[in-house]
């Protein structure tokens, strides 16, 4: 009976033992998960902060004797207004208003250079070249580029994860905010601008693109000249400036509020493009005969011509 008995206790006691593990366990797991995710939340926004002040300060450092940690601060709190604490599928374009009123970035006439579906060739150009800007060569366009954000209704905090793609919601955050500022590139354009299209797809000049939905209809006729689309072929493709979709922003631009901005079409093949960005003895405008580039000398900088806005 003794006997008997002290194996009871010790099995209660083992048992017990066990459930005091099991829910230590539990427990520690419970809190490891939370401390995991609370870092994740906070790094995810810290991480997004972080790369965009560098970026920011990296761009405006070399030409400012001022610090320029505040200008970016400004900027940073600017943008957070557009989306922090709203729905993610309910942020307009215009929510980011008060970013571009934040700062202002002068782009010299005959500088700006559109694209569509060319990025990388767009950019690498102008990488190598002076005498072309693209979005992403300008202070915001540099900052965010690459780059996914979003809140949710009520909350202070920035998610890089989980945000919705690009085609989920039209008005997300990122694509809203591509969306105002391609529409600041384009309207403050002026004289002869160029953009860069792809003759190796079906549609280079696609009625569904940043480029045709914002940035033609947003052109301000009374500052720019002309445009002087750049399409770029790879060895094989025979896409010329006859092809439909070319035709289509030909007659975007004769009739209506652009007539006045006059049209040009320049077949470039891909490896005379890619020549310009290695030799870079190439003027400009022998990239592609007649575009009223001008040569590539560090004629401006667009960084010295950052303001702060009123
Ligand atoms: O269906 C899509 C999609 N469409 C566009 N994009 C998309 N992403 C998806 N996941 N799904 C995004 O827009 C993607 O990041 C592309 O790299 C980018 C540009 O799309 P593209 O090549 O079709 O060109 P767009 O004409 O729509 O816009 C380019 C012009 C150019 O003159 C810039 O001044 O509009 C300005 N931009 C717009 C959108 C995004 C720049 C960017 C950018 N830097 O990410």
């Amino acid at each position: 009976m003794e006997y008997e008995a002290g194996v009871n206790t010790a099995h209660g006691k083992s048992k017990r033992n066990l459930y005091v593990i099991a829910g230590t366990v539990t427990i520690l797991a419970f809190a490891i998960i939370f401390v995991v995710v609370l870092i994740c939340t906070i790094k995810t926004e810290h991480d997004l902060k972080e790369t965009v002040m560098s970026r920011c300060q990296s761009y405006v450092d070399p030409y400012t004797s001022a610090s320029s940690v505040h200008y970016c601060e400004d900027i940073w709190s600017a943008f957070e207004q557009a989306y922090v604490g709203k729905d993610p599928c309910s942020v307009p374009p215009e929510a980011y208003n008060p970013l571009i009123n934040s700062f202002q970035q002068k782009i010299p006439c005959h500088k700006n250079l559109f694209w569509s579906r060319t990025k990388d060739m767009a950019h690498a150009f102008t990488k190598n070249r002076d005498c072309l800007i693209t979005l992403e060569d300008t202070l915001v366009g540099f900052m965010f580029d690459g780059l996914k954000w979003c809140s949710s209704k009520g909350s202070k905090e920035t998610f890089t994860t989980d945000c919705p793609g690009w085609t989920e919601c039209p008005n997300n955050p990122v694509r809203s905010f591509w969306s105002r500022v391609s529409d600041n590139f384009a309207a403050t354009a002026c004289g002869n601008v160029s953009v860069m299209l792809n003759g190796s797809i079906d549609t280079p000049f696609n009625p569904g693109s940043t480029f045709a939905s914002i940035e033609v209809k947003n052109f301000n006729p009374a500052i720019i000249e002309s445009l002087t689309v750049l399409l770029v072929n790879k060895e094989t493709d025979r896409t010329t400036c006859s092809d439909e979709s070319l035709e289509n922003l030909q007659s975007i631009l004769s009739s209506g509020p652009l007539k006045s901005v006059s049209y040009k079409c320049r077949v470039v093949q891909q490896a005379k493009v890619k020549d310009c960005i290695d030799d870079q003895k190439t003027l400009c405008g022998n990239c592609w005969p007649e575009t009223l580039c001008v040569p590539s000398t560090r004629l401006f900088n667009p960084r010295i011509l950052l303001d702060k806005g009123t």
